[in-house]
């Protein structure tokens, strides 16, 4: 495999430290392309070892957190992200709905607080929230909060106001995906560019709210695409808090519905590559459990994943059963994690 890499040309000064003076010359990148793409090439037992090694030093590798997902606002995105099942353009069955009641949305949270969640995440099918919007979802924020739950929401792209009303607001994660290597991105997405996630990540950073940024893997990307995803979350400054690793659902009636299987092994071994690269990072093995068996799930747990989602849904495909998540930790010795303050704190 090719190790002449260049890493792309994304402006990434907002997502900076603000107490680097602006004349200062730019930090040197972390990683480079090649660097992550060399850690991809190690012999697979040595590659989870080092992932080990890092994690132990950092985690106690028997405890895994739990987050649990809502669709507060499905279907009929403007969009056209091609693996998404929420697309208008995608020809998948889901059906759009308005934003949810914040009794509903109440009533989610308190379930996946019983169930053992410690982090509830709403997602909204939109490419960004409008202003209408706002208070809705700022009184969600306010409400799973006063239940004792971690609050994460995941609305499209954000204006720096608008990150701030939810910071106010208490909100403790943004999610917004950074999803593939620049050099793939636009054989996906053509709605958005990457630069608009990139600039949504820095609003999200200014604004102190902890950053929850990933990717999806199995889109038909290379094993040097995925070494650039990688990288690019990496390089982030600082790396995100919570780390995605999604693998892709192939929802018919989507453009990526076809696309071929990734090897179960190179699934792992992104896993272990992304936490090798950020120490600190929960690192989440996201969606595509339930097309997984229970060897591979332990594999990525080994590997360095310490979250999932947890509950019987994702946004609009199926992820695997609590009850068989908790006969899976009980078999592998696992403990669900107590809530926990953010890896590092936001600039
Ligand atoms: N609309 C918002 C956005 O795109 O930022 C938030 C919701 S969107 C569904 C959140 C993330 O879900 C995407 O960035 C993508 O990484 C992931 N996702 C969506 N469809 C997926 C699929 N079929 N398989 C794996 N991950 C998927
Ligand atoms: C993320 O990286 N994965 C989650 C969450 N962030 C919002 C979403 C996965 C969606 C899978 C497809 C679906 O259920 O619609
Ligand atoms: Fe819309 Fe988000 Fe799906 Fe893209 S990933 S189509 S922005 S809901």
């Amino acid at each position: 495999m090719t190790t002449a890499a260049t890493i792309a040309t994304i402006d990434v000064s907002s997502l900076r430290r603000t107490s680097v003076p602006s004349n200062a010359p730019p930090a040197p990148l972390r990683w480079s392309v090649a660097d992550v793409a060399a850690l991809y090439e190690l012999p697979f037992m040595d590659l989870l070892f080092q992932a080990q090694q890092v994690h132990r030093a950092h985690f106690d590798a028997s405890e895994v957190q739990l987050s649990t997902l809502l669709s507060i606002k499905t279907g009929g995105c403007a969009e056209d992200c091609g693996y998404c099942p929420q697309a208008a353009s995608a020809d998948s069955g889901v059906e759009a709905t308005k934003l949810m009641p914040l009794n509903e949305v109440m009533a989610a949270a308190q379930a996946a607080r019983d169930q053992g969640a410690t982090r509830f995440c709403m997602g909204a099918a939109w490419r960004s929230p409008k202003e209408r919007d706002m208070d809705c979802v700022t009184e969600m924020v306010r409400g799973v909060r006063s239940l004792g739950l971690e609050t994460c929401m995941t609305l499209g792209m954000l204006q720096a106001s608008q990150a701030q009303a939810l910071k106010d607001a208490g909100l403790d994660y943004y999610n917004h995906n950074l999803d593939s290597a620049p050099e793939f991105y636009g054989s996906v997405i053509t709605t958005r560019t990457y630069q608009d996630r990139l600039d949504t990540l820095g609003h999200v950073r200014q604004a102190g709210i902890n950053v929850c940024c990933g990717g999806i893997v199995g889109m038909g990307e290379s094993r040097l695409e995925r070494a650039g995803l990688i990288a690019q979350l990496a390089n982030l400054e600082p790396y995100p808090e919570s780390v995605p690793i999604n693998n892709l659902v192939p929802v018919p009636g989507t453009p990526l519905a076809d696309t071929p299987l990734l090897d179960p092994f190179e699934f792992v071994r992104t896993i272990a590559v992304a936490r090798i690269t950020m120490p600190l990072a929960m690192v989440r093995l996201s969606a595509g459990r339930e097309q997984m068996d229970e060897s591979q799930q332990a594999l990525c747990l080994l590997a360095g994943a310490n979250s999932i989602f947890y509950g019987d849904k994702l946004l609009t495909t199926s992820n695997p059963q609590a009850d068989r998540d908790r006969q899976l930790f009980d078999r592998l010795g696992i403990k669900a994690q107590g809530a926990r303050p953010a890896a590092h704190p936001a600039p």
